[in-house]
């Protein structure tokens, strides 16, 4: 048998229209389950209760449906994948079966049912009449053309009507995604004894699993799961689209409340600052730019500000516009979640949108980018959306962002990124760690690259290049994965070449004027002739017809051409001399043996103890001679 379907059912419609009793009637749960919510007969909060239909488990969601309660409601009907639409035969269409449904359109609820309560109050002229207000009433929504059932909680009449429709409407219901990251928003919070704290919520996406390490979002907590209930079974592992309760370690119940998120550890981020597309309902006032509103996400609610980034002053009834909200508190929120907007006071529901960007930066007004780049990310494919995103990362996007920005798989990061690879729009600048960046940025950085080192070889005609980093610091906002992949460009294509930490222009001779080969000669000369009894640099400097600063450049070069050969900090050898030194010690080898006193290596190159030390010491680095006590001994 395969696994049965596990589908969230949600209640919607006017209070008192028979929502929990036909929640009841289909499950045997009554999910009123406060007890002031009994003792009131009302429902305040949230009821769970569970129906199997063989192939498909339904997770009912009961809502309430009175107008105080709408906050509530929010935070049950976010998790939903197929509504139950309440009319209670007696009373036809009310207030929150307005805002009940228009709530449901504004979170693209994909399917459900309208069942008419009470038929049992009613003849069938009035069930007729109000199957005819039912229809005219979800006309052009996507409940048109859904089945209307008549349902009777007190006779049980049509209700083996309503499971079939409610089985095969989970049967046709697209799956929550279990290959997505796993998300929980929390509903409830309690501390069970003998258990420690426990959150219920519907797992809107993903699976998880008994021990898994996770995030309480935004409180930033890394938790265990010690224990896992779904359906009011304990299980291993829970996957997307069911109730789920999780058992926590490491966080008492004070520090969670409803509307925060469990998550992956590490991968995502709260935001207090949303890019979106929001739809104001014909039914609204129109909203002004600035205006304060309830946001509702998920369970969780905040106060935002709303800011048109159209120019626009005020957003019309029945339109739609690209929006920023500001949060007043932090909400984890992926690209592509629904969200309830409700008038800040008196509070009714006027509107809801789509997050579009998560991590949106304040935008500087009048900034003509903007809503090209939120329409990509809106209706783009995939390719375009990370291409988008590449391209206002001057810095490159590196894999965890590329996820936390799209909510994306790994996989499917790694799949979109590939195909931009493949058609030379992306490169990947990193492999460890795995960072992607524009081939345009790439070749940006590449032409700042060409344009410092030519500055720098205009401004230091006698050094052979720069050093790396000196590099790095001149060619400005970039990041290190991007310079090195624009620097690998460079060399490949033949244009600059690296000699260990130098760069320069590819083939570049270093052109000496007149004077200064004049002034290279003379040293060399001045060098050769010292042979071991060398002068001092500045004995040398005197003699030369350029000014200090130039011979030193000069010094380097012959050193760098290995023609003089330096053995300490201001001790410099001709390299014949020390060719000849080779020579003589062989020698002295052949005929003496291979012990060598330091007195007789001083009679034997005719130079004083200042200079023998570092010599010797040289030629222990060279492996020509070793130390051995006081002696040393010719290898
Ligand atoms: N006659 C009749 N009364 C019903 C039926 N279903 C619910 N009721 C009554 O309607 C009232 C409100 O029901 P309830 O389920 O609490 O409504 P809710 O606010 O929509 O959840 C209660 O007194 C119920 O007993 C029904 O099918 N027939
Ligand atoms: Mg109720």
């Amino acid at each position: 048998m395969s696994t049965p379907k596990h589908v969230i059912v949600g209640t919607a419609g006017h209070i008192d229209h028979g929502k929990s009793t036909l929640v009841e009637a289909l499950t045997g749960t009554n999910p009123d389950r406060l007890e002031e919510e009994k003792r009131r007969g009302i429902t305040i909060d949230l009821g769970f209760a569970f129906l199997d239909l063989g192939a498909a488990r339904l997770g009912f969601v009961d809502v309430p449906g009175h107008e105080r309660f709408v906050r509530n409601m929010l935070a049950g009907v976010g998790g939903i994948n197929l509504v139950v639409l309440v009319i209670a035969a007696d009373e036809s269409i009310k207030p929150q079966t307005r805002e009940h449904f228009d709530i449901c359109r504004l979170l693209g609820i994909p399917r459900g049912i309208v069942a008419v309560t009470k038929s049992d109050l009613v003849d069938t002229d009035v069930l007729g009449l109000v199957r005819l207000e039912a229809e005219e009433f979800v006309r052009d929504s996507f409940l048109e053309g859904a089945p209307i059932v008549a349902v009777s909680a007190r006779t049980g009449a049509g209700l083996d009507d309503l499971k079939r429709e409610l089985l095969r409407a989970a049967q046709s219901v697209p799956a929550k995604d279990e290959s997505r990251h796993f998300r929980l928003p929390i509903d409830r919070a309690f501390a069970m004894k003998g258990f420690g704290t426990v959150v219920t919520g519907t797992l809107v996406s993903g699976t998880v699993k008994i021990e898994d390490e996770v995030e309480l979002y935004p409180a930033g907590r890394r938790v265990r799961v010690r224990g896992l209930q779904s359906g009011g079974e304990p299980v291993e592992r829970a996957v997307a689209g069911q109730r789920t309760a999780v058992n926590l370690a490491g966080v008492e119940r004070e520090e969670i409340e409803r509307g925060m998120v469990l998550a992956p550890a590490g991968i995502f981020e709260a935001t207090r600052r949303l890019d979106a597309r929001i739809s104001l309902l014909g039914s609204a006032r129109g909203l002004k730019n600035h205006a304060r509103v309830h946001f509702h996400q998920g369970t969780a609610e905040a106060v935002a500000e709303l800011v048109l980034l159209d120019g626009n002053t005020t957003l019309a009834p029945g339109k739609s516009a690209l929006a920023q909200l500001r949060l007043d508190k932090p909400v984890l929120l992926l690209p592509g979640d629904r969200f309830i907007l409700r008038q800040f006071s008196p509070v009714v529901t006027i509107g809801g949108g789509v997050v579009l960007d998560a991590r949106a930066p304040r935008h500087r007004t009048g900034d003509a980018a903007v809503g090209p780049f939120l329409e990509t990310l809106e209706r783009g494919k995939s390719e375009e959306i990370l291409a988008v995103l590449a391209s206002t990362s001057p810095e490159g996007l590196s894999f965890q962002q590329a996820i936390a920005r799209t909510g994306w798989t790994g996989a499917q990061v790694l799949q979109t990124a590939g195909k931009l690879v493949a058609a030379k729009e992306l490169r990947a600048v990193s492999q460890q760690p795995f960072v992607i960046a524009t081939t345009k940025a790439v070749a940006h950085s590449g032409a700042n690259l060409r344009k410092a080192i030519e500055e720098f070889h205009r401004a230091n005609p006698l050094l052979p290049g720069i050093p790396k980093q000196e590099l790095r610091g001149r060619v400005g906002k970039t990041s290190d994965e991007i310079f090195a992949a624009a620097l690998e460009d460079l060399v490949k294509a033949g244009t600059v070449a690296v000699s260990g930490d130098l760069v320069q222009r590819a083939g570049r001779e270093i052109a000496l004027s007149a004077e200064e080969a004049r002034a290279k000669e003379l040293i060399e000369k001045e060098f050769e002739r010292a042979g071991l009894t060398v002068p001092s640099f500045a004995a040398v400097l005197e003699k030369l017809p350029v000014e200090s600063q130039r011979a030193q450049k000069i010094l380097q070069i012959l050193l760098r051409e290995k023609v003089l050969v330096k053995v300490a900090e201001d001790l410099v050898f001709h390299r014949a001399a020390v060719g000849r030194l080779r020579e003589t010690l062989a020698k002295y080898r052949k005929e003496h043996g291979e012990r060598l006193p330091i007195p007789a290596f001083k009679e034997l190159t005719g130079i004083t103890r200042k200079y023998a030390i570092p010599l010797l010491e040289y030629l222990d680095r060279e492996r020509v001679t070793r130390r051995v006590g006081d002696e040393r001994v010719i290898l």
